[in-house]
């Protein structure tokens, strides 16, 4: 992924006398992949195994899906993961300025699969004949309530052997290890030049926007969709990677 250096993320740097909620907008996209890097550790190390795992999964003429695209660093990794003959990629995200631009970054890519940027919300498309989907930090935008709807629909469009491969920032049940986690991120994001305002301000931007369930809620909505077996191959703090192979 290009990151232009001269957009750093300062959104949240100047004080706001009334909170808006996060939302994926002009200003949220000139300066996401500063944002993303600065604010999930982690981000980088799963971007590129999602190279290597998708190599390992990706089955010859079948669909592969990044749902919740963004730029594209997944779809990126995805393509060059693709080790298999006539497979079409189909990159999706409800934020019409996401999408645009990421049709400027995947453009600087050769694949030999077809790739399609798709402005949708994930609620809505169809999923079928696939071998890998990611869902790298999307599902905790979603609606709880639309999530195991979600996950039944990825198990049931998903070939026998395909992949899963959902990243999210996780809460944990036990208080101290909720406050642990809690805390090294919040070191992290500090370390990496965030002021305490800017950290406190879009957590208050992201309250009800980003949801988050715990590690034991999505092994179940994994394994009760069908999905025979549920890895979680990265932690670090309370950002994970789960695989589920159908
Ligand atoms: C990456 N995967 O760089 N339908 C479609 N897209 C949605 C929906 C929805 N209902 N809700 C949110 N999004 C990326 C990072 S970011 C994570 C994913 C973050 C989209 C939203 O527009 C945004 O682009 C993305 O999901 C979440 O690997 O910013 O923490």
């Amino acid at each position: 992924m290009i990151v232009d250096q001269k957009n750093k993320d300062r959104i949240f740097s100047i004080k706001q006398n009334s909170m808006k909620q996060f939302c994926f907008d002009d200003n949220v996209v000139q300066v996401f992949p500063d944002m993303i890097a600065r604010s999930v550790p982690g981000y980088e190390v799963i971007i590129s195994m999602i190279e290597d795992i998708t190599s390992q999964y990706v089955q010859s003429g079948s669909n592969c899906y990044d749902l919740g695209c963004s730029l594209g660093a997944a779809t990126i990794s995805i393509m060059h993961g693709i080790n298999k003959k006539n497979c079409h990629i189909y990159a999706i995200d409800n934020s019409i300025p996401m999408i645009k631009k990421c049709q400027s970054y995947v453009d600087l890519y050769h694949s030999p699969a077809k790739v399609n940027l798709i402005c949708s919300d994930i609620n809505n498309i169809e999923i079928k004949n696939a071998s890998v989907i990611v869902l790298n930090f999307t599902l905790q935008f979603i609606k709880p309530d639309n999530r195991k709807k979600i996950i039944n629909k990825i198990y049931n469009g998903m070939n026998k052997g395909g992949i899963l491969i959902l990243s999210e920032k996780v809460i944990f049940k036990d208080e101290k290890q909720q406050k642990l986690n809690e805390n090294l991120h919040y070191s992290f994001k500090s370390h990496q030049g965030y002021s305490n305002l800017e950290i406190s301000q879009k957590r208050s931007a992201l309250e009800n926007v980003l949801i988050s369930d715990s590690i034991e809620t999505h092994e179940d909505r994994i394994l009760t969709a069908g999905f025979r077996t549920f890895e979680m191959w990265f932690k670090c703090y309370n950002f994970v990677s789960m695989l589920a192979i159908k």
